[in-house]
């Protein structure tokens, strides 16, 4: 497309379908009219896949996932359709700024965290390599909560990236599928007829997802919650004007908010209403699909691999049973397998805290058909592996994860270790009885949005370099490997990191008023606030140092950035506690003329997807410190490898595999193993003796005590402080000497700047399997059984 055609297309759309003249066109009419003008590009070729996926009958994935973390949608589908040098010329034309324009979208946060930011890589993982995949999720109108600081505490506010008109979706009321809950059941032999006292309607809205080069689209199906019937005029016309518009409001509540807990089982009834109302209405969508194409439904496996992201979507197993059994005529044990080898589980924590379950009443209230078939299928395990206390439904509740490890064929983890964790904790008893199910995935993510889209001057290095070949085919980046021993190609790499740190200085000079120096350690801790992450352990050795340096200002310290971002859980007090710790130390730290030129302090709030694609390209040092075997994976840590940053880390989740990737030499490792982590834990009395063997952690804790932060309120900390000394559950205490002893050494590699940036050069060369593309052809391989479509330049045909 040439620049004149875009420049002409986007006034066609602003004129058109936005219905503004130029002269009074803001940024945001500008955007859409831009918008507009990318996704018509996009459309054809989106049709163009789908009626190839129908016409060669192909197998096709259902990714099932309550989270879609993906983020602003413009500039991803730019760079895939590679449209950026007519788009940057035509608003060029029109006097348009692009940055401008790129940041008046509002990122569409419909996830947590690592979850949610999986499912949108794979969706895209999924269109670039041409593999027929649909996913399905729920349209929060109002996404994850904002995020603000008031006297350094979290404030969360209401998001709503819905109250503008959203270019990327297309509405589709043709597709209403109504989902039942509640009253009762009858049964008619072995098959029941179900009763539902509640009907709402889930309608569909499609968001195309187009593949690099635009050589597949794939679609993005979110459902909305309707009521049955809407606004009740003749309640109206009594005068109950309120109550007319009651039954909207209580069917929009269902779709209105995403959950914004991450690892906290909260077994409140909405959600468990959204789960079966997502699940349900996607498995009907399957099914009519699959109907539309094939008479016999025990072609189901063939043609249909369901994905199951965590629990949240597990009842898919009992309530395609249901649809098999109850509605078809499907004989029980039949439906079963089919419905088992069509479903797959992906398990993303062992956190007990994070495994879902659901009371037997509320479960029985709700879903009581589904409550009598969980029995069931429980009951045929029993006969099957000659067990009888390995069901999903005892204690009174239903254990979501055994449900769907008994109804999946395979079940995954996400990295090596999370794997072996998994068959030798959480899955132990089932694994032996299933040896064949566990598979291990390492998760991956999209070269594309990761290192192409947020880090134009590496990538441009990187395609001076070896060709682009490595956008679709991120192993390529092992070809730069020759390239670090060039000292005249590493002063490039260094200019390119710096440049971006200079970037990111001056936003964090107009944004936070602070000022950084770009020749500091840029030292980032980006994710969820949890105590299993420890952004406490970062805080305690941020303040060892601090006070190190006030003990004797002019030794040579090595200047560093201690950048954090991440959200609280609303009601997870102790991560409020952190988040509120963080900004009381910066306002401290920052202003002290003893150390502000050595350290500082910065946490930008709403720390989101598009905040991560600013930080990541900056960081030199990447934070991932958690307590070994509590985190699943990380998605995160392979973003920053790839964008060249050290690793400072456990070996805890795909730490493990980065670390033997780039080489041990080049990975600042500390800190317990999960085995020594699980004895050392049972040893009384660990957090005390930590503490008293190393007097800067005494010291650290006892300057939060005695209010050094909080001169007005200096008891503010005690719940940090005490859980830390005598309970210290994640072992922050106990791994925070050699975390010291690790920050030193991270001090004295930065010395040498030029064998740091080989190192860094290195990350960004030995990561390229951290490709979601990789990843996807993993679950297509060992998963789903399925195989992509030959790519080709779809809009020639
Ligand atoms: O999933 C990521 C992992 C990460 C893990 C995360 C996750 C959530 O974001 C939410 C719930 C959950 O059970 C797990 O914590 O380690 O990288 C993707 O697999």
């Amino acid at each position: 497309m040439t620049s004149a055609e875009m420049k002409a297309a986007i006034l066609h759309h602003l004129v058109y379908t936005q219905g503004k003249d130029a002269v009074t066109a803001k940024t945001y009419d500008w955007r859409m009219a831009l918008s507009y003008a990318v996704r018509d590009k996009i459309v054809d070729r989106w049709f163009e896949a789908t009626r190839r996926a129908y016409a060669e009958k192909r197998k096709r994935v259902y990714y099932l996932s309550l989270e879609f973390l993906i983020g602003r949608l413009l500039k991803d589908a730019i760079i895939n359709m590679r449209l950026e040098e007519s788009v940057l010329d035509a608003l060029k034309d029109l006097g348009i700024e692009w940055e401008e324009i790129i940041e008046d979208e509002p990122d569409a946060a419909l996830g947590n965290g690592g979850l949610g930011r999986l499912a949108a890589c794979f969706m895209e993982s999924q269109a670039t390599l041409g593999l027929p995949a649909m996913g399905y999720g729920i349209r929060y109108e109002n996404g994850l909560f904002r995020q603000r600081f008031e006297d350094g505490r979290q404030v969360e506010e209401p998001e709503d990236w819905l109250n503008q008109a959203h270019a990327w979706e297309f509405a589709r009321p043709e597709v209403s599928i109504d989902i039942g809950f509640g009253g009762h059941v009858q049964e008619i032999g072995s098959r029941a007829n179900w009763y539902p006292s509640e009907v709402l309607i889930a309608r569909a809205h499609d968001t195309p997802v187009i593949g690099w080069k635009g050589r597949w689209g794939n679609t993005l199906r979110l459902w909305e919650a309707r009521p049955m019937h809407g606004f009740d005029l003749a309640r109206f016309n009594r005068g109950d004007h309120t109550a007319a518009a009651e039954p909207e409001a209580m069917a929009r509540t269902l779709s209105r908010v995403l959950y914004p807990d991450d690892h906290t089982e909260q077994g409140k009834e909405l959600r468990l209403k959204q789960e079966f109302f997502h699940t349900a209405a996607s498995i009907r969508d399957i099914l009519r699909r699959f109907e539309s194409e094939y008479d016999d439904l025990r072609l189901l496996p063939k043609k249909a691999a369901i994905q199951i992201n965590d629990t949240h979507p597990a009842i898919a197993g009992p309530e395609l049973v249901r649809i098999l059994h109850d509605e078809r005529g499907i004989d029980f044990e039949e439906a079963v397998g089919i419905a088992r080898n069509t479903i797959s589980y992906t398990n993303h924590t062992l956190l007990p805290e994070a495994l879902e379950t659901w009371g037997e009443a509320r479960m029985g209230r709700l879903l009581p058909r589904h409550m009598q078939l969980i029995d069931r299928i429980d009951d045929l395990h029993r006969r099957e592996t000659g067990t009888h206390d390995l069901n999903a439904h005892h204690d009174g509740k239903v254990h979501m994860g055994t449900l769907g490890f008994i109804m999946a064929h395979k079940v995954n983890g996400v990295a090596a270790l999370h794997t072996e964790l998994m068959k030798s904790t959480v899955f132990k008893d089932l694994h032996e009885l299933h040896p064949e199910k566990i598979v291990n995935e390492t998760n991956g993510v999209t070269p594309r949005r990761w290192l192409l889209s947020c880090n134009p001057r590496l990538s441009s290095l990187i395609t001076d370099s070896i060709g682009d070949n490595w956008v679709d085919h991120a192993e390529d980046l092992k070809k730069l490997e020759p390239f670090t021993e060039d000292a005249g190609w590493i002063e490039k790499f260094t200019a390119a990191k710096h440049a971006n740190k200079v970037d990111l200085s001056n936003w964090i000079a107009e944004t936070l008023e602070i000022s950084v120096d770009p020749d500091s350690i840029f030292d980032i801790q980006v994710k969820r606030i949890h105590e299993y992450k420890r952004q406490h352990m970062n805080l305690l050795e941020t303040i060892a140092y601090w006070l190190e340096i006030r003990d004797n200002p002019n030794a040579g310290w090595t200047p560093r950035v201690k950048i954090f971002g991440g959200k609280a859980f609303p009601n997870y007090i102790y991560a409020k506690e952190m988040v509120h710790l963080a900004n009381d130390m910066a306002k401290v730290m920052n202003s002290d003329p003893l150390t502000s030129r050595f350290l500082k302090v910065v946490f930008p709030p709403n720390y989101n997807v598009s905040l991560a694609e600013r930080l990541i390209p900056a960081a030199d040092l990447s934070e991932q410190i958690s307590t070994a075997g509590k985190e699943a994976s990380g998605t995160g840590n392979m973003k920053f490898s790839l964008n060249g940053a050290l690793t400072i880390g456990t070996l805890d989740g795909a730490n493990v595999e980065i670390r033997e990737l780039v080489g041990a030499e080049n990975f600042f490792l500390f800190g317990m193993t999960a085995e020594e982590v699980m004895t050392h834990r049972a040893e009384a009395g660990h957090a005390a003796r930590a503490i008293a063997a190393d007097p800067r952690l005494a010291r650290a804790l006892e300057t939060i005590r005695s209010g050094g932060f909080s001169p007005e309120e200096p008891g503010r900390y005690h719940m940090i402080t005490d859980n830390l000394t005598h309970h210290d559950y994640f072992m922050v205490c106990s791994d925070f000497t050699d975390y010291w002893r690790a920050q030193r050494d991270v001090d004295a590699a930065f010395a040498d700047k030029a064998e740091w940036a080989r190192v860094a050069a290195l990350n960004t060369a030995r990561t390229g399997w951290f490709s979601s593309d990789r990843t996807i052809r993993g679950y297509m391989r060992d998963v789903w059984d399925v195989e992509a479509a030959p790519l080709v330049d779809l809009a020639a045909e």
